[in-house]
This record gives C-alpha cells, structure tokens and sequence, in this order.
C-alpha cells in the first residue's frame, strides 16, 4: 500500500504515505492496492482511447466510465474492494474493446498499430487474492523514481483525479464535452507512461488546471440549467419535528429525486455537509419538505449521523466508518460511493431510504431555528457587485478575504475559524466548500447592506469565485493579482488539489494552504511552487493577516 493523496496521510521522519496495513482514513491496504491496480487499468483504456481517436473512433459510454471508475478512488469515497475490483474488470473490458477496433482500424488503412505502455496489456487474474498479487505492477511509487519526479507524477495524478470526479458530477446532469474527454484521456495516458521529465508533469499540472476551469464551466452549466441560478436564501439548520431524511454529498440530481419522491409522505428532508448549498436554488424550494441543513462536514458524520433519528443518503464523497457510529443499517451509498455491507441504490428508485425514514424514529420536537444565509454563487454575486464596487471605491470595503476549501478534523484547522474571526470589520469573507462550517453559524455582519460573509456554494463553486475576481479585474483595471484579494484555501482532498492547480493555471498568486502542504510535495517542489506563484504554507493567523493586508 502507498497513498499520500490527502491531507492527513501519515507523515514520519522518514517519508510520507500511508504504507502500512491501513491509511489514516480507515483504507485497508488490499482497498488501496485494488484502487492503484483499477486506476492502472484506466490508464490502459485512456491509452487506446487516444489511439482510437486518431481513427475518429469514440465510445461516450468509455468517456464517461474512465472519470467515475477514477473518482471512486479518491480520498473517503468508496472502500467496497468488490465493487472496485468490478470497476477494474469494467476497464479491462473497454480497454480490450478499444484495443479491438484500434487494431482493426489500422488493418485497414494498411498501419502498423503502434504499442501503448504497459497498462495496455495487463490481464487481471480471477479472483480477489490472485488480483491483490498483481497490485505491485500498480503502485503508484513503483520502481526507482527521484522524489521530486514522484511528486510531480502526483500532483498531476490526485489532479486530474479532482478533475475527474468534476466531470461525474456535470455527466449526473448531462454535461459532457468530447473535447473535455479526450484530453482528459490524453493526461490520464500520459500519466500512465511514468514520464521522468519534470518540465512536461510541470506543464502537465497546469494543462489539469485549465481542464478543470472548463470541467468546472460545465457543472456550473449542468447545476444552473438543471435548477436555476442559487439565490441569497435563509436556511434553518436546527431540527424540525417529524420523520427525516439526510441527504449528503454533492450531487444534487438525487436531492431532487428524494424530494419527489417523498412528496407528501410526511418526511422531513435535510441537506447536511456539501449537500447545503442546494438550499438556495430555485428548483429546491417548491418543497415544502426540503427544511434545513442539519449538522456540519463530512469529519463530524459520525457523531451527528449517528444522533439524527433518520435515514441518510451519501450521494458521493466523503463517506467515513458507519459502523463506528452505529447507523450502517440507516445510511444508503449512492453513485460510486460504496462502504461493505452498507445497502447501495442503483437506478432512480429510493423507496428502500423511505421506508427506513418511515420506520425510524424521526425527531419529537422542532428546536428553536438558528438561520444562516447562503446562496452567493455568480449570479448573485454580479448583481452585488455594482454595490460592492461602490463600497471598494468609497472606501467602506478595503479587502476580500476567500476562505474556504475541505474541512477536516485537525485541530490545527482551528486556525480558519480564528482567521475568519479575525479579519477586520471593513473586509468581506467569501467561502465555499465544507471548510465554511469552521465558521458559517457565526454573525459577520454587513457593510452597507452586503453581507460580510458571502456563502458561494460547494467546493466546485471556486469558479463562480473566480467570475467575480474576473468581473472585478474588469471593472477596477487592473491585474487578478493586484485586487485587494487573499485566498487562503483549507485543502484535504483531490477535488481542492485541482481547484488550486486551476487557480495556479489562471496566474493567481499568492494563494495560502492550509492547514498543512501536501505529503506529495517534497521541499524542493514546495519552494518552487513558491517562488513561482507565491504558493505557501499558512503559518499563524496574526502573521498571515498582517501579510497579507500589507501590515508593516
Ligand atoms: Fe468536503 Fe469532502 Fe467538496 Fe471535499 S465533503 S472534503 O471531498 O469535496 O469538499
Ligand atoms: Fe492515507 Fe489519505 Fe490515502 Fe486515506 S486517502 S490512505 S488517509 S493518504
């Protein structure tokens, strides 16, 4: 086993990674072998996508298989080794069947086929030990590798792994772009070529970042045109008397598909971690039903799963242990999330989570509401910032501040609520992603009716952030970098990995991380990336302030 993907991977004086029997998340090493040997095939069945497509041969049902097989490795999504060793069998499959009509192809225009790398060849064995005794063939820092060309080759990889689960949640709402596929293809090729050439993975780790700014575009299109553009709302996150359904994760296609299908049978249903932000779209709000957000990030899960008296739904990442919390009877996977033993919904029908609400308990009595608000995402926040512009030129607004990113159960994560406190009363917060629970229950404010703290949406919603550093670049003239802006980015997992490298791609500098660097990055990658971009390590809250509203 070797995993270093997230942000609390095992970290010792002699190197870091998970690489004992079991990662820091509760990944068992067969789990994460099985996840290297699948990602292995992936690579296989990109190699002869591109090959295929040199032939204008291409399979949209392939295209769309590749990203979702990868998300389902990323860190807290699926710990099923059965249903990943499907998934790795489903590659082979592909891959074959590319290989097939790539080969054919060539036949008849008289070509040579040419070889891809050794992931198009590997044949899985039959059975779950046989496949672990492959899994060495896989491993991500296999062979001997200089550290920083194995950083590099990660960076790239956990990357485009983000980039990819993206690209599953625009496909849930029937966004998908061959253009977007092939070059994601294209990457996932190359990656599986074990380049040693630092400069094509450093160019690489920014061709992600620009992918990404488009995967991202088209989710953003797939959730506006799916439900209408968020909207500045008021959201309960109290609990409301009566049967309840917890929905949590990012795809919202099954919030919809809950809330009809609950319609009138007296259910309560609840948005918890990532989940939240569905609140302050139009589409969700002709259910009555749909009351609150309950709880807070995904670390808190099994404290406040087990306590909520109902059904819950993880519709994608980040699902931890059930059994810990006692509820894994009660918590139903959905999509490529996958936890032993816990009961996984395929298809649109969720009356197996209705009765389980309707059996259970639900809660006695409504407590006393406690409301936030949410609902700033692009649209909202352009039709703010003719007032925003006002309040920058008058004075009233001398900073934005974007906190946001994974949350995560280090206490040192402390650091983004004292930050958030902190910040002076003339700055405005923008966040976004579950590191807003550190501090969304707390009063900001306003400054002449804008809200101090300005709630943008999931983690994917960075690109509704960057249209208004964008839109403000335009209006004051000036360079990205030279707006009265600090992003100060709490990462735990892939998906923040490749909002970052999109960021990076776009030229923004300066950006802080927190509330440790990745384990992938050795030191030398660490402080290239800093004298490049400006990219650092977030240190104490009283420095980092004083740094970056230029305080002597
Ligand atoms: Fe939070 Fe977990 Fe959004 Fe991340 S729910 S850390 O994977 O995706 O953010
Ligand atoms: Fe370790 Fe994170 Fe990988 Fe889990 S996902 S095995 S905690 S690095």
């Amino acid at each position: 086993m070797f995993c270093v993907q997230c942000e609390q991977t095992i970290r010792t004086p002699a190197g870091n990674g998970c690489s004992y029997s079991q990662g820091m998340c509760g990944k068992l090493a067969s789990t994460s072998d099985i996840q290297d040997l699948l990602i292995y095939m992936l690579q296989g069945v990109s190699a002869y996508a591109v090959k295929a497509r040199e032939f204008g041969i291409v399979d949209n049902n392939i295209d769309t298989f590749v990203p979702k097989a990868f998300f389902a490795t990323l860190t807290n999504v699926n710990f099923d080794d059965e249903r990943l060793i499907d998934y790795a069998y489903q590659a082979q499959t592909y891959r074959d069947q590319l290989k097939a009509a790539y080969i054919a192809a060539c036949k008849g225009k008289g070509v040579e086929p040419e070889m891809v790398s050794a992931q198009g060849e590997l044949l899985l064995a039959t059975s779950k030990p046989e496949i672990l005794a492959q899994a060495p063939v896989a491993l991500l820092n296999r062979g001997e590798v200089h550290e920083d060309i194995l950083g590099l080759r990660l960076l790239c990889l956990y990357g485009l792994k983000g980039a990819a689960a993206y690209m599953e949640h625009a496909r849930v709402l029937d966004q998908t772009d061959v253009d977007i596929a092939a070059e994601f293809h294209q990457i996932m090729a190359f990656l599986g070529e074990d380049s040693v050439d630092a400069d094509k993975l450093f160019a690489t780790a920014m061709q992600i970042g620009q992918l990404n700014y488009r995967v991202m575009a088209m989710l953003d299109l797939g959730e506006t045109t799916a439900f209408g553009h968020p909207e500045p709302t008021q959201v309960n996150t109290k609990s409301v008397k009566g049967k309840a359904i917890l929905v949590s994760g990012h795809d919202m296609k099954d919030l919809e598909l809950i809330l009809e299908q609950t319609a009138g049978k007296g259910i309560n249903v609840f948005t918890h971690g990532e989940m939240l932000p569905a609140l302050a779209y139009p589409a969700f709000k002709k259910y009555p039903h749909l009351v609150g957000n309950y709880g807070s990030a995904w670390q808190n899960q099994q404290k406040e799963f087990g306590t909520f008296p109902g059904a819950v739904v993880m519709t994608s990442n980040c699902i931890i242990d059930p059994n810990v919390g006692e509820y894994s009877d009660r918590i139903f996977t959905r999509s490529i999330v996958g936890w032993p033993g816990v009961t996984h919904i395929e298809g649109e029908d969720f009356s197996v989570v209705i009765n389980k609400a309707l059996e259970l308990e639900g809660f006695a009595y409504d407590e006393i509401p406690h409301m936030i608000t949410i609902g700033f995402a692009r649209n909202a926040l352009m039709a703010a910032a003719p007032t925003v512009v006002e309040n920058v030129k008058n004075g009233s607004i001398k900073h934005f501040f974007l906190i946001g990113g994974c949350d995560g159960d280090k206490a040192e994560r402390s650091y983004f609520t004292d930050l958030a406190k902190s910040v002076p009363d003339d700055t405005i917060i923008l966040t976004l992603g579950c590191g807003k629970y550190k501090f969304n229950k707390l009063e900001f404010g306003d400054i002449n009716g804008v809200p101090r703290l300005l709630d943008v949406g999931q983690c994917n919603d960075a690109y509704s952030a960057i249209q208004l550093a964008l839109a403000l670049k335009d209006i004051f003239e000036c360079d990205l970098n030279d707006l009265p802006l600090s992003l100060v980015l709490s990462w735990f997992e892939q998906k923040a990995i490749v909002v970052l490298l999109t960021l990076l791609s776009l030229g923004v500098k300066n950006i802080r991380t927190g509330p440790s660097a990745p384990g992938f990055l050795t030191e030398n990658l660490a402080n290239i990336l800093e004298q490049q971009f400006g990219l650092r390590t977030t240190t104490d809250v009283e420095s980092d302030l004083k740094a970056m509203l230029n305080v002597a």
